[in-house]
């Protein structure tokens, strides 16, 4: 039996798997896990699965005449860098774009390498999942906080009253909020007489779990919260707490948003609206926890912003019970100066860059767009754009077009299938594992590490080798330089970082004596346990392996002052760009007769996970759920085809009508459209489904924050 920390998804279960004759047979909960304490969902009992599929990549490939052929990974290395320099030396630097997937948050040696392969590639078309998630998220924590990073989680296991607008942790295991057992976390809520709230277009499983769920029109939440932060601040009960800054301002720029009108745009009663103020201001403990619904909706930042809001001026921010700010284990750099955005744009629509990054909204663009500074390689690690970005049908083509992609990834997926190389990286049960991003997310303050369970098999590489092997290539090294040559130099850099930085705990330390006590094994584990050392706890990694089910930390403390590093040295409740953006908001919006939102489902995770016959065995999954009203009207029944059509795009999906729909909203799953030519996943290609990014317009972005706009989508149905 063994130990490991589940990679899936952000609620981070501990598992206890099973091993029989040097291989992985059952995947449990780990009842002693201190967080999880034996919850698990499905997916992560087949955790195994992955090692065993026998499409999962054993060797890295190469396009040998047109095909994709094993090969060595000296081979590998060498091809992708006779590849990348001539386009480099011919088109600059910024012809090599790179795209970092999901699944690279969920990876200790990603979190730990990424931000050396950024440096090395030195392109500004870096685009990540973050532009279609959670960057309206770090846009309004950077604003209001003063760090991007400073991403303040409902205080679950103590709130009163938690108000859900757009997340289905039910399905998902939560996001930005990390806990495992939502179910369990959720009910305890309601046994201990607290409430649960959600707003949803759609009757998900958490809003039928809710005491009240309001089916909002999708679109609607920033003008909903808007009017809620105005009645809270009009009722004369709000409670301005420490810390903030721009009450005032605040109060000015929410004063047009009635409760009259929300309830118009919204399509929610105004009496109900009425009782969610009253609730709020009651409870003596309350959260409202904006996620992707509204994140991925057109106006990600401003949700994000008066979710924040709503909390802070209930006197709910930073308080037990309310919005808390996770104190991390690992060492978090301050920020040391002022945070900016817009330092480049992207070429082809001027959008600006974010944290570095450019709107994946507009990487069709950039790929396809002739002219000076065309993208003409890409590197793509775990991520599958072909499947999960907006405007997936053009990313398609452009990916076809490219001079060179080079792909790290487990699998031959929709995205790989136009590679000129591809580099696997082992299965979860062969890696250490810490997470270095969700533990900064958690519900409570904990640390744990998972040794790797199973040997590496001795065809592959750990993937930090690999990214160490696409950082030297970058940086003019050649593609043989040892990785270990690659992680010496990393090491050095991230301690010398950590003994100038004034808030770390190794400021001033003896590097000598720090680098006995980590050892000299290159690899992971010594950064990971230099940053334990340079943390608030004082932790070591042997004092993690020394507790195999975690180390409870305790519950969230207030901890404003601290997290905070804005130029005022308060909350910025009122940043102006925010309160410029919710002038125009107040402004009639045209409005759609027929909207297209996504769903998820707990036996998927995005575009992967498909290839596991215990998984997507059973009843399609890929359906489009229609409401019976507008089924009746388009002439759809139920098990028919629809023909579901966008502004730019159109696809042939399986009708399911349903009343968990609110009437003029459809709902389709992302992360489907298995099956084409040039991939190699047998069980997915089985259940194909629909690509619903073909339907999804690059056109309309969060204008905050460059997010995209996966929520909404006006379309029109149709017999198929
Ligand atoms: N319409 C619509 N589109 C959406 C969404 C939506 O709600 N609606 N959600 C969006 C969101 S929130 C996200 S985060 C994105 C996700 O989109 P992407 O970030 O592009 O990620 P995935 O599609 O999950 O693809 C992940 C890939 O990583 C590979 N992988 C898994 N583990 C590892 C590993 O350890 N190492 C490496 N190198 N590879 C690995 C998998 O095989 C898979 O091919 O999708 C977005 N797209
Ligand atoms: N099983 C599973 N778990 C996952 C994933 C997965 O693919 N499968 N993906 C992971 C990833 S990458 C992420 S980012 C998280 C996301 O996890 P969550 O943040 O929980 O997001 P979703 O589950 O997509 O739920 C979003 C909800 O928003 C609703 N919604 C859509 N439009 C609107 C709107 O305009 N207003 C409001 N109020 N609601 C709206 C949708 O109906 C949906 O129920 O899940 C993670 N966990
Ligand atoms: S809820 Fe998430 S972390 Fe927990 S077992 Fe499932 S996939 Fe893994
Ligand atoms: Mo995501």
């Amino acid at each position: 039996m063994a130990l490991r920390i589940c990679p899936l998804c952000e609620a981070t279960c501990g598992l206890d798997v099973t091993l029989q004759d040097g291989r992985a047979v059952k995947v449990r909960g780990d009842r002693e896990d201190v967080f999880s304490q034996g919850f698990l969902c499905p997916k992560g009992a087949r955790l195994h699965d992955l090692d065993a599929d026998p499409d999962r990549l054993r060797a890295p490939l190469v396009r040998r005449d047109g095909a994709l052929v094993e090969t060595s990974w000296d081979e590998a290395l060498a091809r992708v860098a006779a590849l990348l320099e001539p386009v480099w030396k011919a088109h600059g630097r910024d012809a090599v774009g790179l795209y970092l997937g999901n699944p690279n948050v969920h990876n200790l040696d990603a979190s730990l390498w990424t931000r050396a392969l950024i440096k090395a590639v030195r392109t500004k078309n870096l685009f990540t999942a973050s532009t279609m998630d959670q960057m309206p998220r770090h846009v309004s924590s950077a604003r209001m906080y003063g760090h991007p990073d400073s991403i303040p989680v409902p205080d679950l296991d103590r709130t009163r009253l938690l108000v859900v607008f757009g997340a289905n942790p039910l399905e998902s295991h939560g996001s930005l909020a990390t806990a495992p057992d939502w179910p369990g976390r959720l009910r305890a809520l309601q046994k201990r007489g607290g409430r649960l709230i959600v707003i949803d277009p759609v009757r998900t499983k958490t809003a039928e779990l809710a005491d009240v769920h309001l089916a909002i029109r999708p679109g609607a939440d920033a003008f909903v919260l808007a009017s809620l932060v105005n009645a809270v601040l009009r009722s004369g009960r709000a409670h301005p707490g420490p810390h903030l800054a721009g009450w005032q301002d605040l109060a000015a720029a929410v004063a047009p948003f009635s409760l009259d009108e929300a309830s118009r745009r919204s399509g929610l009663p105004v009496g109900a609206l009425e009782a969610l103020v009253e609730d709020l201001l009651a409870a003596d403990a309350a959260a409202a926890y904006t996620r992707l619904g509204v994140h991925a909706g057109p106006d990600g930042t401003l949700t994000s912003w008066l979710g924040d809001c709503l909390s802070a001026v209930c006197g709910h921010l930073d308080a037990p019970g309310g919005l808390m700010f996770p104190h991390t284990a690992t060492h978090q750099s301050r920020p040391t100066r002022a945070w900016v955005m817009g330092r480049r744009h992207s070429r082809v629509r001027h959008l600006p860059e974010v944290r570095g990054e450019l709107p994946v909204a507009t990487l069709a663009d950039e790929l396809l767009e002739p002219g000076e500074g065309q993208l003409r390689a890409l590197i793509c690690i775990a991520g599958n754009p072909a499947l999960s970005a907006p405007d997936a049908e053009r990313i398609d083509r452009g990916l076809a077009g490219l001079d060179a992609l080079v792909v790290v990834d487990p699998y031959l997926n929709e995205t790989a299938r136009h590679a000129h190389v591809v580099l696997p990286p082992p299965p979860p049960l062969q890696r250490p594992h810490y997470d270095l991003a969700f533990s900064n997310l958690a519900i409570r303050n904990l640390a744990r590490f998972s040794p790797a369970v199973l040997p590496l098999d001795p065809a592959l590489r750990p993937e930090w080798q690999i990214l160490a092997s696409l950082t030297a290539i970058a940086s003019g090294y050649p593609p043989q330089t040892p990785p270990a040559m690659v992680d010496e130099v990393a090491l050095g850099q991230l301690l010398s970082g950590l003994l100038a930085d004034p808030t770390s705990a190794l400021h001033g330390a003896d590097p000598e004596e720090l680098k006995r006590e980590i050892g000299s094994t290159p690899g992971v584990e010594r950064m990971l346990d230099l940053l334990l050392r340079a943390g608030p706890y004082g932790l070591t990694l042997q004092d993690l392996k020394d507790a195999p089910h975690g180390i409870d930390l305790g519950p969230l403390e207030p901890r404003l002052p601290d997290v905070l590093a804005t130029p005022s040295g308060k909350v910025e409740l009122a940043p102006e760009p925010f309160v410029h953006a919710l002038s125009a908001l107040a402004r009639p919006r045209p409005g759609a007769s027929l909207v297209l939102v996504g769903r998820r489902h707990v036996r998927s995770n995005n575009s992967w996970m498909h290839n596991v016959p215990k998984l997507v065995s059973g009843s399609d999954r890929c359906t489009l759920w229609v409401h019976p009203d507008d089924a009746r009207q388009r002439d759809l029944v139920d098990g028919s085809r629809a023909r579901v059509q966008s502004a730019i795009g159109a696809v042939e999906a399986p009708v399911e009508i349903t009343d968990r729909v609110r009437r003029g909203v459809v709902s389709l799953p992302h992360g489907w459209g298995h099956g084409l030519p040039g991939t190699r996943m047998g069980v997915a290609a089985a259940h194909p489904g629909v690509n619903t990014n073909r339907l999804t317009d690059p056109a309309p972005v969060d204008p905050l924050s460059g997010n995209a706009v996966l929520n909404g989508i006006p379309v029109e149905i149709g017999p198929g």
